[in-house]
């Protein structure tokens, strides 16, 4: 096939025409090990897209949804909900941080973050504060690219084409990424909390009291895993109480069990007032996300007649029935394996495969913290993206591996359930390829 011709499909964030003189197509998952359509087992260093800790083809969730599907497929969202939505969200919000008791349902990351961004400007001008409009994010942030993520997002290629359209009255902190001061750190970086002052400064600058709210990921993920500098979540929290504003953790990937805890906010013990997830929430089995906010946040909208909506807002497919069911399945599974335990005790081991690549010539930098890390290679002169994009295409091709680049930065997003073997496994083969790489 002429697929540069012929295929249909426009592809996401993807290289369509280079994809398409040498399609990499997946059929089949089990476990750890994607099948590609010729029948060639790959490992997956991804796990998913960040999504699919456990696994793929977890037989508890496939069990759920099989059953699920079969018993109520869809089900209107508003004014009528449905038995597992309901479950589901007594499940996530017991795991969350006290005082953080109600939860929103979306499809998806990007649609988690522009449904927290509108609570949190509903919830201000419910208090009568509606002049609290401002929103702050971060420059490498990714929030998703619907418009309201990607204008509090800050990562560059993402924002240029809509520059014009994203959403008046943003502004961005600095990013904490300096590899200068702090290379190969393992784990948290020592220095960088002073930027946390960033969000001071704009707070006398417009008047904190005109900032609705402040949204970072806790660990920086799409950007090329960004550890913060130890001490800066807590400034942002201790700036955002001091002035009135909202602290949005983007916990996409953060959130159950990446970093070995239900939550970013429970590993840090740094309680934001509103936490986006999705991915890991039904382990991306089907698309769905969440938000949960503060019992304030809930309470201030539940004023007026109580027969009228409180928050215009929802989707077609807010709390799916066959997602519940995967979320439920996925969340028992969780309890059952022992997982969030299982991925903390394979940081170490993760950490120490990850330095190892310290020395490499065509290593810059080496991050790390819980189960997210990346190794930063040096960018070929005049072509940056290309070296990193022939790692992904030979660890593809020549060592049966999925791995994710972005640009010259390669991202790993082990199972939390890992077999430590098949890890150290992977980081062979990687080694061969970035030794084969110029
Ligand atoms: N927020 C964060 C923190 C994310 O990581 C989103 C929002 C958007 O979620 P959806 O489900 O709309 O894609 C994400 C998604 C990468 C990569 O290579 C990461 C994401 C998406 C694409 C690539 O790290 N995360
Ligand atoms: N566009 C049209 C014409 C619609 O009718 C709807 C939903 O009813 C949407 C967009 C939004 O779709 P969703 O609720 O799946 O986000």
């Amino acid at each position: 096939m002429n697929a540069a011709v012929e295929n249909p499909y426009w592809m996401p964030f993807t290289a369509n025409r280079d994809f398409n003189k040498k399609p990499r197509v997946i059929s089949g998952a089990a476990g750890h090990w994607y099948t590609a359509q010729d029948g060639t087992k790959l490992y997956d260093t991804f796990s998913g897209l960040w999504t699919t800790g456990l696994g793929h083809c977890h037989p508890k969730i496939v069990e759920a949804v099989q059953k699920q599907v079969a018993t109520l497929d869809y089900c209107i969202t508003f004014q009528v909900t449905n038995d597992k939505a309901l479950a589901l969200a007594e499940r996530v919000t017991g795991m969350a941080p006290d005082g953080i008791s109600h939860c929103f349902f979306t499809n998806s990351g990007s649609e988690s973050v522009d449904t927290a961004l509108k609570i949190a400007l509903g919830y201000h001008r419910a208090r009568g504060e509606g002049n609290r409009t401002r929103l702050i994010g971060r420059e490498k942030g990714y929030h998703g690219v619907n418009f309201g993520g990607m204008s509090v997002g800050g990562m560059v290629p993402n924002r240029k084409v809509f520059s014009p359209a994203l959403l008046p009255g943003v502004d961005h902190m600095r990013h904490t990424l300096d590899i200068e001061r702090n290379a190969f750190s393992r784990g948290l970086p020592e220095h960088g909390a002073e930027l946390a002052e960033d969000l001071e400064r704009l707070c006398l600058l417009h008047d904190g009291s005109n900032i609705a709210a402040v949204i970072v990921e806790p660990v920086v993920g799409s950007a090329g895993v960004c550890p913060p500098p130890v001490g800066y979540l807590e400034r942002l929290r201790e700036i955002c109480d001091a002035h009135g504003i909202l602290l949005i953790f983007d916990e996409v990937i953060a959130a159950f069990g990446r970093l070995g805890e239900p939550f970013g906010a429970t590993r840090f013990g740094v309680t934001p007032d509103i936490i986006t997830t999705a991915k890991g929430l039904t382990n991306g089995v089907i698309p769905m996300g969440a938000v949960l906010v503060r019992d304030e946040i809930y309470d201030a909208f539940m004023n007026g007649p109580a027969h009228m909506i409180e928050l215009f807002h929802g989707y077609t497919y807010s709390g799916h029935p066959v997602a519940a069911a995967a979320g439920l399945a996925t969340m028992d599974v969780y309890e059952q394996e022992g997982t969030f335990e299982q991925s903390r005790g394979l940081e170490q081991h993760f950490e120490d495969l990850l330095h190892s690549f310290k020395d490499h010539d065509h290593v810059i930098d080496v991050r790390n913290f819980g189960l997210m890390g990346a190794i930063e290679m040096a960018s070929r002169p005049g072509a940056p993206g290309q070296r990193g994009m022939e790692v992904h295409k030979r660890c593809f091709w020549d060592e049966h591996m999925v791995i994710r680049n972005g640009m010259d930065i390669l991202q790993f997003s082990p199972f939390l359930n890992s077999d430590p073997d098949e890890m150290e496994q992977s980081f062979v083969k990687l080694r061969r390829v970035l030794d084969a790489v110029e």
